[in-house]
Formats: structure tokens, C-alpha cells, sequence
């Protein structure tokens, strides 16, 4: 006969992953369950990333908890601030403060004796049946290897770390790299600078994404109608999961020619061929993640706006010194350079089943199975392991696909009369084999250096349609499982 077991389990993050992990387990009927947090406030990345101009550029009635409609979203596309404040309501309205352990970084978990034993910046914690690790993937920021930001006389910092004391009004702004945050500081700051330089590397595609207000009325008649919200939110979801996300995995071809049309459409808008010849990509649409913005071509060919593709040789107390021998004088230099996308939950020590640590595991790379588990680290579950759909997609839609095929083993551990489950070796070498085998079709491998690829050229990100991954969220094959 099975007996129901109490669980006590860890969440590792309270960002948007870990406040729905905690609500959906108790949901369940998990009720002993603690979110470690290593800041002092909950949001992750809505939290960390507050520099001008920052939305989301997934649509809002698309990003958004499955379970939280909001009929108040401001515009197409919400600030960050507005998301920020959605999570915070969200986490109020279902107590989820109580549960979270503020200043706590997870610096160590070890699998003894069918327990996970968590230690934090603040000491052990105790011993938990299962973790779920909701660290995020763009967390890390990646500073550039270049020399002498020490020697910079102004300020400079990363965008994730944006200084909110230092006013742009008036000043000499560079900002270095062209990814979605650069894009969007663009058209948020350059009519307030002195001057504007953005220093490129690499070009970017970017498609043009209306991001206007939402007017009163539709806001009135989604309050009214909460099931047209609902049909949004299906809609935007469907949009981007079959026409966008099975364009760049090679299964729509058609979504992905009119997506290569709109791209190169809007390159035209701009104006100088120099300019445009300069902002044209080398590589494929879609290969580096794709860039959705409404203003970023007319802000850069603002008089006061510069695009600079020269390689950056140092900082200078004066500014930036390109391999041309310029000297770029400013008083700002903003870090629009990414983040560590493969480090994941590291730098955690993370010890499984017979003393093995995920650091050796992940050796040459990381994988797991199904993005979500990993072999010999029982009862841990990860939302956000690698191969999980990154990208152009709901993050939100994602991480609780990825709960729930997780919620899926945690009540097997909680009903099922057994203490430890984790997928089988085999199970876990024929998915990143099928994993491999496929990426080849996909638009990520046409040869661009973009965040999804990692130091060994494994790319991260989930190689089949969403639906496929819905799919094989939806219900484990426990056969690919071993327990005890
Ligand atoms: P991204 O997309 O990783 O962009 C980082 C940018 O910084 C990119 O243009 C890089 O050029 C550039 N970069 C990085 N290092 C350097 C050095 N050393 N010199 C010059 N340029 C450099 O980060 P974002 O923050 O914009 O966006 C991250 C994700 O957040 C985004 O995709 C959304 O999911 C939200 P490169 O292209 O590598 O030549």
C-alpha cells in the first residue's frame, strides 16, 4: 500500500520561476516549502534589469502566469518596472513572502542519505526530499575583456547593475554591444544625451514590434471579458510558439521567410547606405536571438547618435580608444554586454548521488534530460537546465511547462512510496543524442556567435517546436526514470 510521505522542499530563486513553483506546490497540498533568495527583494531579472527603456519584448498578455490574467498591462509590451510590479502583486496575493528567505545565497547542496542538505551564505538549512533550482539563465553579467575600465575617469557599469544616481542628462553616452538591452537603452536614452555612441560588434536583425499603449477601452473590456483576455493570451502564445519558434527550428519554413521580409524591410528604413551597410548582419535571421523593437533604427540615425564598428582597443580615462586610434570621449559608458548564459545555478557547489558534483557532470557541457533533470542528482529539478526553449518565447509559459512535468515526479516521491527519482543514464544520453542530431536544422547553427552557443559549440536552447516540448512535458515516461 502507498502512503502519502510530507515533503519539505527547497526553491532556489524568487524570481518569476520560483514564486510560481512555490504557489503551484501548494496548490498541491506542499505546503512545507522555502525559497532561498540571495537578494532582498523578489523579481530576478525584473528585479536586476532597470535601465531605461527596459520591456519585455514578448508581448504582455502572453507574458504572464497562466493562472494571473492582468487586464491592466499598460502597453503591447510592458516596462519592466510594470512586470516587476505584476510579480510583486502576484506573490502578495498568494502569500508567497512568508515563504522566502531573504539574503540567503545557496552557496552548497549535497545529496546524503536521500537528502538533499542546503547551506546558504548564512549557514546549513537542514535537509530537503527535492530542490527546485529557479536561477534563471540570463542572470550572470558577462563583462568585456577589454583593458583599463579601471583607468575611466566617468561612470561605468553593467546593465543589469544600472547606478540610478547618475543622471544621462546632457552627458557623453557610449554604450557597448547591439543585443535586445543596447536596442532598447537606444531609443530610451539618446534624446537626453549630449552625445551617443554605440559601439558594435557584431550587427543585429531586428524585426519592428509595435509596443504603443494599450487604450482604456481594451483594458475595460478585458476586466468585463476575461475570457477575450484569454483568448489573447492564447493567441499571442500560439503566435509565437507555431509561426515564430517553429521558424527557427526549420519547421515553418514560410513563417521563416516572411520573418527574413519584415527584418529586411525595416534595415531598409534606414536611411544612409553607409549606415545601413554598417547595421547589415552577416549571418542568418534568427541565428543570434532576434531583436524586436519599434524606434531602434530612427534612434541611431539621430544627429547626436553615432554607430561605431570599430574594434574597441581600451578604456581610457577619457573614454573608449578604438583600434583606429580614436579616442571616443565620454562621461557614461554603459556595459550592454550580456550575461554569463551557461553558468546557470553555478557558482553553487552542487554534490549528487556518490559524491559526483554537477561542476564534473558539466564537465564539457551541460545536459540533463529534458531540460529539467539530470542523472545522479536525485529529486532535483531544474527549471531553466539546459536545451530548455530559450529564446524568442514566454519565459513564464516555459517555466511552468517545465513545473509542472516536475510537480509530476514530486508527487510520485510524495504518493509513490519511494524516496529518491532520477532519470536513467541511458535515458538522459538518447535525449542530448537526439538533441544533437537535430540541432543542425535549426537556424542557430548557420554559423553567428550568439549566447545560446557555449565555449564547446553546444547550443543551449531546445531544438524541436514548443509543441514538441509541451508535449513531452505533459506526462514523464517513467520508464526513463529510476527510483528507490
Ligand atoms: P546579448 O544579447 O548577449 O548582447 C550582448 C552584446 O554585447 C552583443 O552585441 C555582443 O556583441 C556585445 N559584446 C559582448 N562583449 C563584447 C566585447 N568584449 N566587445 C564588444 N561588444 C561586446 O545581451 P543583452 O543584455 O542585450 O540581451 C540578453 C538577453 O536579454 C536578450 O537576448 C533577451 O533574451 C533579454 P557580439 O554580438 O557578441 O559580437
Amino acid at each position: 500500500m502507498t502512503e502519502t510521505r510530507k515533503l519539505r522542499i527547497a526553491i532556489i530563486g524568487a524570481g518569476a520561476s520560483g514564486i510560481m513553483a512555490l504557489i503551484k506546490l501548494r496548490e498541491a497540498g506542499i505546503g512545507d516549502v522555502t525559497i532561498y533568495e540571495k537578494a532582498d527583494m523578489l523579481g530576478g531579472t525584473w528585479r536586476d534589469n532597470r535601465y531605461p527603456g527596459v520591456t519585455c519584448d514578448v508581448p504582455s498578455h502572453g507574458y504572464r502566469y497562466s493562472f494571473e490574467p492582468n487586464a491592466e498591462w499598460s502597453r503591447v509590451c510592458a516596462p519592466g518596472a510594470e512586470i516587476l510590479d505584476y510579480l510583486k502583486y502576484v506573490a502578495r496575493k498568494h502569500d508567497v513572502e512568508a515563504a522566502i528567505r531573504y539574503g540567503h545565497e545557496v552557496v552548497r547542496a549535497d545529496y546524503r542519505d536521500g537528502k538533499w542538505q542546503i547551506e546558504t551564505s548564512k549557514g546549513p538549512q537542514g535537509a530537503f526530499d527535492a530542490v527546485i533550482t529557479a536561477t534563471g539563465v540570463l542572470h550572470h553579467p558577462s563583462y568585456p575583456d577589454i583593458p583599463g575600465l579601471e583607468d575611466f575617469a566617468g561612470e561605468a557599469f553593467h546593465t543589469s547593475r544600472w547606478k540610478d544616481d547618475v543622471d544621462l542628462k546632457g552627458k557623453r553616452i557610449g554604450v557597448i554591444g547591439t543585443g535586445s538591452t543596447a536596442t532598447q537603452i537606444t531609443g530610451a536614452v539618446v534624446d537626453e544625451a549630449a552625445s551617443y555612441t554605440l559601439f558594435q560588434r557584431t550587427a543585429q536583425w531586428i524585426a519592428p514590434l509595435p509596443q504603443g499603449p494599450i487604450p482604456e477601452e481594451q483594458k475595460a473590456l478585458f476586466r468585463a471579458r476575461p475570457e477575450l483576455m484569454q483568448s489573447e493570451y492564447e493567441r499571442i502564445s500560439h503566435e509565437n510558439n507555431s509561426k515564430f519558434a517553429a521558424a527557427i527550428v526549420g519547421a515553418n519554413p514560410r513563417a521563416y521567410e516572411k520573418l527574413v521580409e519584415v527584418c529586411r524591410d525595416y534595415l531598409e528604413t534606414v536611411r544612409d547606405p553607409l549606415l545601413r551597410a554598417k547595421l547589415t548582419p552577416d549571418y542568418s535571421v534568427g541565428c543570434k536571438r532576434l531583436i524586436l523593437s519599434e524606434n531602434f533604427y530612427e534612434a541611431i540615425q539621430k544627429p547626436n547618435a553615432e554607430l561605431v564598428t570599430e574594434r574597441i582597443e581600451r578604456f581610457e580615462a577619457g573614454g573608449i580608444r578604438t583600434a583606429d586610434g580614436r579616442l571616443h570621449e565620454l562621461d557614461v559608458i554603459v556595459l550592454a554586454t550580456g550575461f554569463n548564459t551557461h553558468q546557470l545555478m553555478r557558482p553553487m557547489e552542487v554534490t549528487g548521488r556518490n559524491g559526483k558534483t554537477l561542476n564534473e557532470t558539466w564537465e564539457k557541457g551541460n545536459e540533463g534530460y529534458l531540460a529539467v533533470t539530470v542523472p545522479g542528482f536525485p529529486n532535483w529539478f531544474m527549471i531553466g537546465g539546459p536545451n530548455s526553449p530559450i529564446g524568442n518565447f514566454s519565459w513564464l509559459l516555459t517555466a511552468e511547462n517545465q513545473f509542472n512535468f516536475a510537480l509530476k515526479l514530486i508527487l510520485r516521491l510524495r504518493d509513490g512510496n519511494i524516496s529518491e527519482i532520477a532519470p536513467k543514464p541511458e535515458a538522459a544520453k538518447a535525449f542530448n543524442e537526439a538533441v544533437r542530431a537535430k540541432l543542425p536544422d535549426t537556424v542557430w547553427a548557420t554559423g553567428c556567435k550568439s549566447w545560446y552557443i557555449d565555449k564547446f559549440g553546444n547550443i543551449a536552447s531546445w531544438p524541436w517546436t514548443f509543441e514538441k516540448f509541451q508535449e513531452d512535458m505533459s506526462e514523464p515516461v517513467w520508464d526513463d526514470f529510476e527510483v528507490a
